[in-house]
C-alpha cells in the first residue's frame, strides 16, 4: 500500500522543513504529485506526494512510552514524540527494547535517587516509565534467572550522556549486587570509584563537552552465583595521546594536570608546581578552571578514590610526580646550537630539565641526550648523532605522550589487579562506554578509528534487532523473511580485510621506509577505485572519504602513517627503563633485544582492531541491551530540542535503522482484543457473533479487503502503513455515519 491512500485533501500530515526538519500541516490541494500543505507555522508549501508521512492525528498529547506504540512508525513520528517528552522532562523513551536517553542537561536528582532504584528492583521491563535502571535491572535479572552474561551497550555522540548513564547503570547494579558487609572496601564500592580515578586521568574539557572521555571504556561486572559482585575486568580503547601536548582554546588538557596544581601547598611545593598558567602543555589554551568544580576539592576527592581501590601512598606519590614531570618536560625548550644541534634555550629550561630529572628519578644529562640525541648504528661503529631543535621539540613531545599513556594503562591495570578477577564467576555484565560516529571539517586517524569501532558495532546492533524481530515473529509462528535486510560488512571490508583493506595498507606503507601520505593514497584511490564505499575528493590529492553507514567521512591521511606506529624511541626506553624509582622504571620493563629487532613497527591500527575483535566476540556470547544517548542541542543547556541534531543522531546512531528494520517486517502488533475496540465499525454485526477474540479479527479483516498481514498465536502483525490505513478508512466511516446521524436529528425536526 503507498502513502497516498492516506494523504487526503484535509488530512494531517508531515511535510519536511528546512530549520525543523519535520513540520506538521493539513493538505490543501492535491494536483496528481504534488500537494499543497498548510503548516502548522502558517506557510502554505507544495511538496511532492512521495515526500510526505501522514500524521496521527489520535496520537496521545504526551507522547507514548515506546516508540513502537506510534501508529505511524516513521521519522516525523519519532522525531515528535521524543521532542514532546523532552518538554516534559521525560527523557527515556523505548523503542522496544532500546532505550533512547535523551540528556536533561540539568540534574534531575528525583530520577535516581534510592526510592527510585527500589522501585525498579524486579519490575518488568515497560510496567514503569521508562529508565535506565529498567534496562539495568532486566540484564540483571535475566542473568540471575538464566544464567546468562549480558551487555548494555551505551553509544551516542560526544556530549551526549554515555558516561553518566554507564555510571548509573553501575550505581544500580552494585545497589542490587552489593554485599552487606561494611568491612574495608567492599567490591562495589571499588567498582564505582574506579570512576573518579579513570575520569581525572582519561577525561578533559573539550568543545563538545567539559568533561568529555578521551578514551573508550568497557567494563566487565563478574557476578558470583548468589548473584553478588565477585570481580571486574576494565579494558580501555584508543586514549587520545595527542592531547598531553596539544591543546586549543578553550579545550583543556586531562584533569588530572590541573587538579594537581590545586594541590595542598606542601604537595605543590613538593612537585615544584606553580600557577597551570605557566606551563607551556596548559596555557596554549586560555581555559584553566572548569565552571562549578573546585579543582582542590576534586585532587582531595580523587586522592580518596584512589584510597578505595587500592592504590597506596607510595604509589600515589609516584603517579603524581610524572604527571608533574611531564608538566616540566613540557616547559624545557631547545636551540640551536653549532652544525644543526641543539642545547637548551636558557636557564629555565636547565631548571625545568631537572626538574624533570629529579621527579623521573633518573640523571638530568641522561634526560638531556635521550631528547637531544640519537644513536646510529652502523656496522663500524655506533654514532650520537645531534637532533635539530625542531626535532629535539618532537622528541620531547614523544616522550611526554609515551609517559601519560603508559601511566594510564598503569592505573586500569592496577585497578584491575585490586579489584580482582573471579575466575569461577559464571556471568557477567559487560557495559560499554564508547565514543560515538564522529564526522569534523578535519577527519584524522582517530576518527577513523572510532568510526571504525562505530561500524563495528553498527553491524553487531542490526544483526540483534534483527534477529530479536524474527524471534518474536517465530514464537507467534508467523513466517516472515526479510530480504532486503541490509548490511555494512562491505565498509567494514574496506576497513579491515586482511589483506587488501585500508589497515593493511596502511601497515604495508608504514613499513615501507620512502612511504609517506601521498603515496599511501595513491595506493588507495588504485585499490578501491570501484568500491562504492570509497571515493577520492575531487579536489584533494592525499584526502579519502568513506561512505559510512551514517553518511560520507572524509578523512585528511597526513599523520596516518605516523599515528599509526606505536613508537617508543630507544633511548627514551633506556633512559626511563633505569630510573631509580621503581614504579617509573616498571612503565618501561627491558625489551629483550630480540623483540627490539623483530619488531620493527607496530602498528595501533592492527592492534586496535584486534582489540575491537576480541569485544565483538565477548559481545557475541552476550544478551545486548542498547542505550541510545542524544545530544538535544549543541549549547550543552537544557530544555533546548535542536531537531536537526537529534535527527542526525537517531540517524547515525541506528535508531532509524531499527525502526526501518522494523518497518520491513510487521511492525505494528496489536492484540486480538486491542483490534477488535478499533475496528468493529467495520463489521459491526459480527459484535454480537459467539466466537472467540481471533476469529473475529480474521473476520472484521477478511472485511476490510486488507492482504499481507499476518495472524499470530494472540496478536495480529500488520506491515508497515497498514495500521493507518485502517484508521483512515474508519474514520471516514466514522465521519459519514456522523452525516448520516446528522441528517437524521435534521429530518426529525
Ligand atoms: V563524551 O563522548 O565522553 O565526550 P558523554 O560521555 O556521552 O560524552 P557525558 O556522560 O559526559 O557525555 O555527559 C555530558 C554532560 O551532560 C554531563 O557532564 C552532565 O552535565 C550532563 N548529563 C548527561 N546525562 C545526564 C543526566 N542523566 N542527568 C543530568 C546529565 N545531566
Ligand atoms: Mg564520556
Amino acid at each position: 500500500m503507498g502513502i497516498s491512500e492516506n494523504i487526503f485533501v484535509g488530512s494531517f500530515i508531515w511535510v519536511g522543513d528546512p530549520e525543523q526538519v519535520w513540520i506538521d500541516g493539513e493538505v490543501l490541494k492535491i494536483n496528481g504529485e504534488e500537494v499543497e500543505v498548510q503548516t502548522s507555522s502558517g506557510n502554505t508549501v507544495v511538496a511532492s506526494l512521495t515526500k510526505l508521512h501522514p500524521k496521527d492525528a489520535d496520537a496521545p498529547a504526551d507522547g507514548v512510552d515506546d516508540m513502537t506504540k506510534l501508529a505511524y512508525l516513521h521519522e516525523p513520528a519519532v522525531l515528535h514524540n521524543l521532542a514532546t517528552r523532552y518538554k516534559m522532562n521525560e527523557i527515556y523513551t523505548y523503542t522496544g527494547n532500546i532505550l533512547i536517553a535523551v540528556n536533561p542537561f540539568q540534574s534531575l536528582l528525583h530520577l535516581y535517587d534510592a526510592d527510585v532504584m527500589k522501585k525498579y528492583k524486579g519490575a518488568m521491563l515497560g510496567d514503569l516509565r521508562p529508565h535506565v535502571f529498567a534496562i539495568a535491572d532486566a540484564a540483571y535479572r535475566a542473568m540471575v534467572n538464566e544464567e546468562k552474561s549480558n551487555a548494555i551497550l551505551v553509544s551516542g555522540e560526544s556530549g551526549a550522556g554515555k558516561t553518566e548513564t554507564t555510571k548509573m547503570i553501575m550505581r544500580y547494579l552494585a545497589y542490587l549486587g552489593g554485599h552487606a558487609s561494611t568491612e574495608g572496601s567492599s567490591v562495589e564500592q571499588q567498582v564505582l570509584e574506579s570512576n573518579p580515578v579513570l575520569e581525572a586521568f582519561g577525561n578533559a574539557k573539550t568543545v563538545r563537552n567539559n568533561n568529555s572521555s578521551r578514551f573508550g571504556k568497557f567494563v566487565e561486572i563478574q557476578f558470583n552465583k548468589h548473584g553478588k559482585i565477585s570481580g571486574t575486568a576494565i579494558r580501555t580503547y584508543l586514549l587520545e595521546k595527542s592531547r598531553v601536548c596539544q591543546i586549543s582554546d578553550p579545550e583543556r588538557n586531562y584533569h588530572c594536570f590541573y587538579l594537581l596544581c590545586a594541590a595542598p601547598p606542601e604537595e605543590k611545593q613538593r612537585y615544584k608546581l606553580g600557577d597551570p598558567k605557566s606551563f607551556h602543555y596548559l596555557n596554549q589554551s586560555s581555559c584553566y578552571e572548569l565552571d562549578g568544580v573546585n579543582a582542590a576539592q576534586e585532587y582531595l576527592s580523587t586522592k580518596r578514590a584512589m584510597d578505595v581501590v587500592g592504590i597506596n601512598i607510595e604509589e600515589q606519590d609516584a603517579i603524581f610526580r610524572v604527571v608533574a614531570a611531564i608538566l616540566h618536560l613540557g616547559n624545557i625548550k631547545f636551540e640551536k646550537s653549532e652544525e644543526d644541534s641543539s642545547v637548551l634555550a636558557d636557564e629555565e629550561s636547565k631548571f625545568h630539565l631537572e626538574m624533570t630529572a629529579e621527579l623521573l628519578k633518573c640523571v638530568p644529562s641522561a634526560l638531556e641526550d635521550a631528547l637531544c640525541k640519537r644513536m646510529m648504528i652502523t656496522p663500524e661503529e655506533v654514532i650520537k648523532r645531534s637532533l635539530d631543535p625542531l626535532a629535539a621539540t618532537v622528541s620531547r613531545d614523544g616522550l611526554a605522550k609515551t609517559l601519560y599513556s603508559r601511566l594510564f594503562d598503569w592505573l586500569v591495570q592496577k585497578i584491575n589487579v585490586s579489584i580482582g578477577q573471579d575466575p569461577s564467576s559464571k556471568c557477567i555484565i559487560g557495559v560499554l562506554d564508547i565514543y560515538g560516529f564522529e564526522s569534523f571539517q578535519t577527519n584524522r586517524f582517530e576518527q577513523f578509528c572510532i568510526n571504525f569501532t562505530n561500524e563495528k558495532l553498527q553491524q553487531h546492533f542490526n544483526q540483534h534487532v534483527f534477529k530479536m524481530e524474527q524471534e518474536e515473529y517465530a514464537r507467534e509462528g508467523i513466517g516472515w523473511s526479510y530480504l532486503e535486510f541490509v548490511d555494512n560488512q562491505d565498509v567494514l571490508d574496506l576497513i579491515e580485510k586482511k589483506p587488501g583493506g585500508i589497515i593493511a595498507l596502511l601497515d604495508e606503507a608504514c613499513m615501507f621506509p620512502k612511504s609517506t601520505h601521498e603515496t599511501f593514497s595513491q595506493k588507495l584511490y588504485q585499490t578501491f577505485k570501484n568500491n562504492k564505499r570509497f571515493i577520492k575528493p575531487k579536489l584533494s590529492q592525499s584526502d579519502f572519504t568513506i561512505v559510512h553507514y551514517a553518511g560520507e567521512v572524509q578523512y585528511q591521511s597526513e599523520q596516518f602513517l605516523d599515528k599509526n606506529k606505536d613508537y617508543v624511541v630507544p633511548e627514551h626506553q633506556d633512559m626511563l627503563s633505569s630510573s631509580k624509582c621503581f614504579f617509573v622504571a616498571g612503565l618501561f620493563p627491558p625489551i629483550s633485544e630480540e623483540t627490539a629487532k623483530s619488531a620493527k613497527f607496530s602498528s595501533i591500527g592492527s592492534r586496535f582492531k584486534l582489540q575491537l575483535q576480541q569485544l565483538m566476540d565477548t559481545l557475541k556470547s552476550t544478551e545486548p541491551y542498547y542505550i541510545r544517548c542524544v545530544k538535544p542541542n549543541d549549547e550543552l543547556k537544557p530544555a533546548v530540542f535542536d531537531n536537526m541534531s537529534v535527527i542526525q543522531q537517531l540517524r547515525s546512531g541506528g535508531v532509524l535503522e531499527a525502526v526501518r528494520i522494523k518497518c520491513a517486517g510487521f511492525p505494528t502488533h496489536r492484540t486480538f482484543h486491542d483490534l477488535l475496540t478499533r475496528l468493529t465499525i467495520f463489521a459491526p454485526e459480527i459484535v454480537n457473533e459467539n466466537s472467540d477474540e481471533k476469529d473475529l479479527c480474521i473476520k472484521i479483516l477478511q472485511k476490510t479487503g486488507l492482504t499481507g498481514y499476518q495472524i499470530g498465536e494472540s496478536q495480529i502483525f500488520l506491515r508497515a502503513g497498514q495500521m493507518a490505513e485502517l484508521d483512515t478508512r474508519r474514520a471516514l466511516l466514522l465521519s459519514n455515519s456522523a452525516i448520516v446521524i446528522q441528517k437524521r436529528i435534521k429530518t426529525h425536526m
